[in-house]
């Protein structure tokens, strides 16, 4: 009985640990297009932000089109002769973005990338969390010669307050799929 709770707490903390160190999946093109010869792909990169850790998705039909990463000098001369870092042809390809920096993609069929099937993203490193909200202040005036101050206002009355409850909920109803899954697992 030890060895399974123990088994089941394994399973939750590297669940969550998982659920942590796992980006964003992106498809190229969404929600209007996909991997074809409409869509404006400068565009819809400006419209993204990349961190390390996500994913593209390429889907496309198999038969028409296809996905090969290449160099900057790949993608600017839409050539990937000699400038291919890897070649992806399943019609869903997921592309995990590791790092920091600018990935290149171009469709290798002849003049689809002229024709614009050509996507250049900036990927950023790992996302911060944003920065705590300051302590509330003390404030005092003057009174009769003497300095008199408030009590800084509980914070728990804010608005802030209640995201944070928000994301607290979240996170149980994560931890509870978790260890669903993991009694799944244990059965
Ligand atoms: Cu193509």
């Amino acid at each position: 009985m030890a060895a399974t709770r123990a088994l089941l707490l394994a399973v939750v903390s590297t669940a969550a640990l998982l659920g942590t160190a796992l980006g964003a999946s992106y498809t190229v093109g969404a929600p209007s297009g996909s991997w074809d010869l409409k869509t404006n792909y400068t565009r819809w990169a400006s419209g993204v932000k990349l961190y390390a850790g996500d994913q593209l998705r390429f889907q496309y039909t198999v038969a028409e089109h296809n996905v090969v990463e290449v160099t900057k000098s790949g993608y600017d001369a839409c050539n990937g002769s000699n400038n291919t870092v890897a070649t992806y042809q399943t019609g869903n390809d997921t592309i995990p973005l590791t790092a920091a920096g600018s990935r290149y993609f171009i469709c290798g069929v002849p003049g689809h990338c002229a024709a614009g099937m050509k996507l250049h993203v900036n990927v950023s490193s790992q996302q911060t969390p944003p920065p705590p909200p300051p302590p509330p202040q003390q404030q005092c005036r003057m009174r009769k010669g003497k300095l008199r101050c408030n009590r800084p206002a509980s914070p728990s009355s804010s608005a802030s307050a209640a995201a944070a409850v928000d994301r607290s909920a979240v996170a149980w109803q994560r931890l509870a799929a978790v260890v669903v899954a993991g009694l799944v697992l244990l059965c």
